[in-house]
């Protein structure tokens, strides 16, 4: 029996550009603090191995810090031995990288920078598939047909795209999915993909301890494996902060608020959060205004927090125009917003810019008048 940690795709020192500074400095933190948070999930699971399946740098020149303190946090869980290879955001091209790490790193690190079996445990061998490059354009994970005295568990572990789809969605797929049977593997351990996912039976990704963009909603962590016989594998959460897009399509007549309030989580777990609010469908000119400015008061309830409304269409009706104004140049300029918006002469594009403005003087205008 063999227990280990399979966790990829760190990302250290990615810097998250778009984002305010603030929360540039959040995600890079939270992403070095992985490293910590690894090491304590697969203590209380009862690994002393963790397989780090590439990406573990964002770069293939990470900052000098970003290095020194990934390598100083390993050294520091002295009780884990991390094995980490390069993927392909720190292929073995980026040789200065690798160089550093085998020369700086501590005793409890094992850089992997060929395809040499090597053991991990009594009775227990890696065989391992580095990156050559960033686009390898070939299978690298034929190594793992290598030979291994009778009787050992063989561990694959390797790092792209497997089928038809991979991380960045370039490049067709180039692992293939039975490469646990082809090879023999008793667990075929694979980065890249940045959400968790189980290939078959015997082939997962970990997906990225900590989550770094919207695309997989899911809860981040890294997956404790028991080999005996056929993999346990049991999902162990190591994310800090969340990323969330709530899509909200609402319709004329529906409590647009608590349609809202029920999507988002309790507010003493804002702070941790990254949340997109995405709305469609059509409201009343009155609850767009009243959605819009929900949506400005939550906003700094969140770590970082996003609206985009621009999939959303409003209704108005002539009362409506009765809140901007009664008479004078608002009103004239709200009735020609309305009737532009209504017109079928007009291009839909054209209708939707008019609507849209009618809203925004809406808005304005009750924002005058409160
Ligand atoms: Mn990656």
């Amino acid at each position: 029996m063999f227990r280990f940690l399979h966790s990829s795709d760190l990302h250290l020192g990615k810097a998250f550009g778009g984002y305010p500074e603030g929360v540039r400095n959040r995600l890079r933190e939270a992403r070095h603090g992985a490293i910590v948070r690894l090491a304590q999930a697969a203590r209380t699971g009862g690994a002393s191995t963790v397989l780090l399946a590439g990406d573990t740098f964002d770069a293939e020149t990470p900052a000098p810090e970003t290095l020194r303190h990934a390598l100083r946090a390993m050294a520091g869980e002295a009780d884990i031995n991390w094995i980490m290879l390069p993927g392909n955001h720190d292929s073995m091209a980026a040789t200065e990288l690798w160089r550093r790490v085998v020369t700086d790193g501590p005793a409890n690190l094992r850089a992997i920078t060929d395809t040499h079996p090597f053991e991990v445990g009594a009775g227990v061998m890696i065989l391992p598939a580095p990156c050559t490059q960033r686009r390898p354009g070939r299978d690298l994970t034929e190594a793992m047909t290598a030979p291994t005295p009778e009787g050992v568990l063989r561990i694959g572990l390797g790092h792209g795209a497997i089928t038809d789809f991979s991380e960045e969605g370039v490049g067709t797929g180039i692992i293939p999915p039975d490469r646990s049977t082809r090879s023999g593997l008793d667990y075929l351990a694979l980065g890249d993909w940045h959400g968790r996912m189980q290939v078959n039976p015997k082939t997962w990704y970990s997906g990225a301890p900590e989550a770094d963009g919207f695309k997989h909603d899911m809860t981040s962590g890294a997956l404790l494996v028991c080999l005996n016989g056929g993999p346990r594998v049991d999902v162990v959460e190591t994310g800090t902060i969340g990323w969330r897009t709530v899509a909200l399509d609402l319709l004329p007549g529906e409590d647009c608020l608590a349609r809202l309030s029920k999507e988002l989580p309790d507010a003493g777990l804002r702070r941790d959060l990254l949340l997109r609010l995405e709305v469609t469908g059509r409201l009343p000119l009155a609850d767009h205004a009243a959605l819009m400015a929900e949506a400005q008061a939550i906003a700094p309830d969140f770590g970082w927090f996003d609206h985009d409304f621009s999939g959303l269409a409003t209704d108005a009706q002539p009362d409506d125009l009765d809140r901007i104004d009664r008479a004078g140049a608002l009103r004239q300029a709200a009735e020609v917003l309305l009737a532009d918006s209504t017109n079928p002469a007009r291009a839909q594009s054209d209708r939707d810019i008019s609507a849209a403005a009618l809203s925004r003087l809406y808005a304005l205008a009750l924002e005058v008048q409160a």
